[in-house]
């Protein structure tokens, strides 16, 4: 079984002026996260912007992300939508363009039962053959995987691990220590040290677009048991998450992008764009966390 380990950002969807996908940008972004030593990149995700763009949008997005990638690196694509049919056919697109695995939100909008998202998962391991890995995001898609949940998802082989984006690590700690033939990828950036301590391996996140070099020092520090300095740079990283927080997490990924000269647009509406005092204070920050 594949274990995923690394830094793996959850990748921005760039945009030009007129409000549609940037190839430039794309391989501006993945060339200057591959010089700062990630594994890996979350195509198609929440940072993505992937449920504002069409299916014919995201996955012209991840063509692109293929090309540039180049083989060089991990794609791990995202292909949650809200119903089945449409999973299975984005996954077979993913699959089509050699993707290392396919992740997929569970369906949202309509309240499934488990008996359900179990369904909607091993559907979708059915279907294509590589990897599947399911995301525990409770904040933005209402449901909660359990730990009990998780070990029936888990059961299938062809599942082969989770990314959780919830604050609960006594839930990551459990989970880690019953599957560490899984991968389990911590989805708050802001937990990646605590999450590190107790084991995880891996990470996927919005603030990897633009500092990915914290998180993979984090790891190396990490593994020579320098928790400290480690602490150090956690500390820089979640000044930068809190005030991404405050103007609004995607938009500031894409504002600190543009001011380290990787110009990705605007995030689509109903976003609307930072008014430039919040910009100013994103600088203020960024510089002040050796960022910019
Ligand atoms: O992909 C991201 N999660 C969401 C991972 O977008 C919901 C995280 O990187 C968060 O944006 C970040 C801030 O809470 O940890």
């Amino acid at each position: 079984m594949k274990k995923f380990k690394g830094i793996f950002p959850a990748l921005v969807t760039p945009f030009d002026k007129e409000g549609e996908i940037s190839p430039e940008a794309v391989e501006k972004l993945v060339e200057n996260c591959l010089e700062k030593g990630v594994s890996g990149f979350y195509v198609g995700g929440s940072t993505g912007e992937s449920y504002l763009l069409s299916v014919e949008e995201r996955r012209r997005m991840l063509e692109l992300v293929m090309k540039a990638v180049g083989g060089r690196a991990d794609v791990i694509a995202n292909i949650g939508v809200f119903s089945t049919k449409q999973g299975i056919e984005l996954a077979k697109h993913a699959e089509s363009l050699g993707v290392s695995a396919v992740s997929s939100v569970p369906p949202f909008y309509f309240p499934f039962s488990m008996e359900e998202y179990v369904r909607y998962y091993n559907d979708l391991a059915d279907s294509v053959d590589v990897p599947v890995i399911i995301y525990n995001i409770p904040a933005m898609s209402g449901i909660t995987f359990r730990t009990e949940d998780i070990q029936r998802f888990f059961s299938n082989e062809k599942i082969i691990g989770m990314k959780h984006t919830s604050y609960d690590l006594f839930q990551l700690e459990r989970v880690l220590k019953k599957y560490p033939d899984k991968s389990i990828f911590c989805g708050h950036d802001e937990l990646f040290l605590s999450a590190s301590v107790i084991g995880v391996q891996a990470g996927i996140g919005s603030s990897f677009n633009f500092m990915a070099e914290k998180f993979v020092k984090i790891r190396k520090l990490v593994t020579e048991n320098r928790w400290q300095e480690a602490a150090v740079i956690q500390g820089e990283a979640n000044a930068v998450i809190e005030a991404l927080t405050k103007v609004g997490v995607f938009k500031g990924v894409k504002a600190a992008l543009k001011l380290q000269g990787i110009d990705c647009g605007e995030c689509r509406r109903p976003f609307v764009p930072l008014e430039e005092g919040q910009v100013q204070y994103l600088k203020e920050v960024l510089e002040k966390n050796h960022c910019l």
